[in-house]
């Protein structure tokens, strides 16, 4: 500020709960407070173009769509197609179709990419009167541990703003202000580097007929759908590797290799990135008045589709914990939050971590040598032929596991 300037007076206001991020975690929670009456700011930093344009995942799983169907959401939120229920492991070019879907009664999952979820989260919010405010910019948490915390920014035309609430929702990911505030030595952080890189890349290309999982002496590949006429492939690569050292044809020619399919149609590429596959869990998930929602409390390797659908789950228990609170002056739901949501955490970490390993295992025996290589197939065989393993999976997959 220029001498002689004066900052203009901080605006102050008050709310129930103060979201911090809208992404799939903020705007879920956002709109399950609504639903139930409890009035609360969302708080994002970037605008509503690039968040709307962040394409992450691509499949919202049994559990979560039950969730969102229980709160009567899920018509309004969930756009995609069914998922039909099958993945296909293709190993060495043999294909082995796997049922996901355990076979219970209720919504199955969809193939909903992450950017159909978050567009149809703002719209409803919004449509809703909800307080919505983008591109905000200082966030910072004051007084976490007293009654009444304060989050103070800056809106887009520069005023500054203080808000009073009950609750924080950290909602912010992996590198926002909500954890970075809770004092050193109160979360233990629980990290584990896979070693492993994964190159993706979405394309203007067709999607295959079933997510599909391949195997092979070359490395490990996938391709999702991501909507009629897009799909997101994966390939193992260097855990140092560059976008750039992956040109349209090296991926093309490593995708038809790795996937067995000569024929395979390449389309325009719209997104290359490189990044390591790594896992993170923070314990507590809570601090004081603070409550970490998804990515803020944890980071779940890609394989096995659990990081997004986690976000859904905590933001469903935060929720509901505040409404019990709100309406019933009953705390055990926030009370509990910590506990029931890193429950379900490791639950999925350990799921990931298994089909993390089978998968890259499995394939080129420079990664893991031949004795896990072995241990990995056997694993893959009991999968494909022991009902009683596939039912296991499946439980897994869809999320309606007891954890
Ligand atoms: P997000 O999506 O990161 O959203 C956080 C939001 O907070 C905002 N923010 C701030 N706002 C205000 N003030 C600040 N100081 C702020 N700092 C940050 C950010 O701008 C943003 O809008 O976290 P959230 O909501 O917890 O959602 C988590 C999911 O995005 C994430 O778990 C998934 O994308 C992970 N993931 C996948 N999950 C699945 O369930 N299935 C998948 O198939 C799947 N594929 C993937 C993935 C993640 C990937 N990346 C990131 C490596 C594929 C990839 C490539």
């Amino acid at each position: 500020m220029a001498a002689g300037e004066h900052e203009s007076a901080e605006v102050s206001q008050s709310t129930t709960v103060v979201v911090i991020g809208a992404g799939p975690a903020g705007l879920t929670v956002a709109s399950l407070l609504r639903r139930c009456g409890v009035d609360c700011v969302v708080l994002e930093r970037h605008s509503r173009a690039y968040v709307a344009q962040r394409q992450r995942a691509g499949i919202v799983e049994s559990r979560a769509v039950r969730m969102f169907a229980s709160w009567g959401l899920a018509d309004l939120v969930l756009g995609g197609a069914p998922h039909d229920g099958i993945l296909e492991f293709r190993v060495d070019g043999e294909s082995h179709l796997v049922d996901d879907s355990d076979g219970s009664a209720g919504p199955g999952a969809r193939l909903c990419p992450q950017q159909v979820l978050v567009h149809k989260l703002t719209a409803a919010h919004l449509a809703d009167g909800g307080d919505l405010r983008y591109e905000v910019a200082d966030v910072s948490l004051h007084d976490l541990t007293g009654d009444r915390p304060t989050v103070r920014f800056r809106s887009a035309d520069g005023a500054r703003h203080a808000i009073t609430c009950a609750f924080v929702a950290g909602c912010d990911g992996d590198h926002g202000v909500s954890r970075s505030t809770v004092p050193e030595g109160v979360l233990t952080a629980h990290t584990l580097d896979h070693g492993i890189g994964w190159l993706t890349v979405l394309a203007d290309a067709p999607p295959p007929a079933h997510p599909l999982l391949a195997v092979s002496s070359h490395g490990f590949a996938a391709h999702f759908p991501r909507g009629p006429h897009s799909s997101r492939y994966y390939l193992q690569c260097p855990s140092d590797d560059r976008p750039d050292a992956w040109p349209d044809t090296r991926v093309w020619e490593a995708l038809r290799t790795r996937l067995a399919d000569p024929a395979l149609i390449a389309g325009p590429i719209t997104d290359r990135e490189t990044f390591r596959l790594r896992s993170l869990v923070h314990d507590p998930m809570q601090y004081g008045r603070l409550f970490l929602v998804g990515d803020a409390a944890h980071i779940v390797s890609p394989m096995g589709g659990k990081g997004m659908n986690l976000a859904l789950y905590d933001a469903d228990l935060f929720a509901r914990a505040v409404r019990d609170h709100v309406r019933d002056q009953d705390d055990t739901g926030l009370r509990t939050y910590s506990r029931r949501c890193l429950r379900r955490v490791w639950n999925d970490q350990e799921f990931s971590h298994w089909l993390t390993r089978t998968v890259h295992d499995a394939g080129d025996d420079t990664h893991a040598g031949p004795f896990l290589r072995h241990v990995a197939r056997a694993r893959l065989d009991r999968l494909f032929t022991s009902p009683t393993a596939a039912q296991a999976f499946a439980e897994l997959m869809t999320g309606l596991d007891p954890a």
